[in-house]
């Protein structure tokens, strides 16, 4: 067949590594933001340094209290994070290799170890343009962000008439509604609405309301939710009752999907404060559950435990309104990506969106994105070379067509259905 993909091992292998790399990619969970959001949009080499994730190798090493760690100023902190995890230290864990990579790839040089440079390189951006170099080393086309009508910070954006910017999209976070529905009444009733801790009266209309009036404001693409590892479901507790009366009635009318991300322990240890959560498997039955009786509801799904990846990628068999996406968080290591990518590929083929980048400084979209296109690429390899042992020939198109899919394609069709 003419423009057929290398058969020869070698050359598949480089012909799939440049389609992978080359494609652009749509990040469908994020921590970034558009520019007019301010300060909530991190960036440069001291948000890169004191990324939780690093604050929690750090306390690996240090005897300084947590008191005396967060009395440092944002400059002081990744100063003793870059002697600590760099210096003392090499910095194998994917965390610290990520800042490397990041850095090797804007164009610098590691070698000299000199924070103090790389201080100097990145002062002389602004944001706005930053972000559309960091998008192209990253070939990210689209970042949806994470948007929480709770957040003091983020709100005040968004009720002044933020207008949308096209390398962004929207997803509504509503962690406090579900997690935390005792403490959340009391914040619905003074933004207006109507709302009884015991449901009794409009209560459920109101929360309805209350999605239905931010969805349209954020123009959100779904609504999402990070949910302990005991979630059960069904369940007459304000959760389950939420979940039910009100999110998914408010997804169907919208065709939106409920993003459920269950299996974080939030705060194991809290003096860590964003760096302290922990996970745990989940009983994926309350996900089972919901796809099986709420067969006209679509639900995006990311599970923080590697113990439950292999029965999230069989649920996805059983159930089309179940999108599995990403390698989230702790699992968002090269072995683990591995793992998780080939059982993926191979018990749900293509229909799937293999990774987002979960990035909270956006610098990250270029490390999380290389090394997770690696990762992608040698999967595939070996997929297209099974299928040529058979004879099957695959075609250029056809490759560029799956790799699309698994970088974004796939999420976009579900949404669209
Ligand atoms: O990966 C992270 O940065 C975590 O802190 C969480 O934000 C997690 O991704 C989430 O969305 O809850
Ligand atoms: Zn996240």
């Amino acid at each position: 067949m003419s423009n057929a993909v290398a058969v020869d091992r070698a050359a598949l292998a480089a012909q799939v590594k440049q389609v992978v790399t080359s494609t652009p990619v749509y990040d469908i969970h994020t921590h970034l933001y558009a520019p007019p959001f301010g300060d909530l949009l991190l960036w440069g080499i001291d948000d890169l340094l004191t990324y939780h994730y690093l604050i929690a190798e750090v306390f690996r090493y240090l005897d300084l209290s947590y008191d005396q760690f967060w009395s440092l100023s944002k400059t002081e902190q990744a100063d003793l994070i870059w002697d600590t995890l760099f210096i003392q230290h090499s910095p194998v864990s994917e965390a610290c290799r990520g800042v490397l990579t990041t850095l090797n790839r804007l164009g610098l040089d590691v070698k000299p170890r000199d924070l103090p440079a790389l201080r100097q390189w990145f002062a002389k951006w602004q944001p706005a343009d930053y972000i559309d170099h960091c998008m192209e080393l990253a070939r990210v086309k689209t970042i949806c962000m994470t948007n929480s009508p709770f957040d003091p910070l983020e709100r005040p954006v968004w009720e002044q008439g933020y207008e949308g910017d096209s390398r962004f999209t929207s997803a509504l976070r509503i962690d406090p509604l579900l997690v935390d529905w005792q403490n959340t009444v009391p914040q619905l009733a003074e933004w207006g609405y109507d709302v009884d801790a015991g449901f009794g009266g409009r209560t459920m209309a109101e929360v309805r309301r209350f999605l239905a009036h931010w969805s349209k404001r954020m123009n959100a693409l779904y609504v999402m939710v990070s949910l302990p590892p005991d979630f059960a479901f069904p369940d007459a507790g304000p959760c389950g009752r939420l979940i039910e009366e009100a999110v998914l009635p408010h997804c169907r009318e919208h065709n939106m999907p409920f993003a459920m991300m269950p299996g974080v322990k939030r705060l194991v240890n809290p003096g860590l404060r964003l760096a302290g959560d922990g996970v745990g498997r989940s009983n994926l039955d309350a996900l089972q559950n919901l796809c099986a009786e709420y067969q006209d509801n679509k639900f995006l799904t990311t599970v923080l435990s590697r113990e439950n990846q292999h029965e999230l990628d069989v649920m996805a068999r059983k159930f089309r309104n179940l999108h599995i996406f990403g390698c989230w968080w702790f699992t968002n290591i090269p072995s683990l990506v591995e793992e998780m990518t080939r059982m993926r590929v191979e018990l749900i083929g293509l229909s799937v969106t293999l990774q987002h980048s979960d990035a909270r400084v956006l610098d990250q979209i270029i490390y999380k994105w290389d090394h997770s296109r690696q990762v992608i690429a040698r999967v595939l390899t070996d997929k297209y070379a099974d299928l040529a042992a058979t004879g099957w020939q695959v075609t250029d198109a056809e490759l560029q067509r799956d790799v699309n899919d698994v970088l974004g394609g796939s999420f976009e069709a579900f949404l669209a259905r």
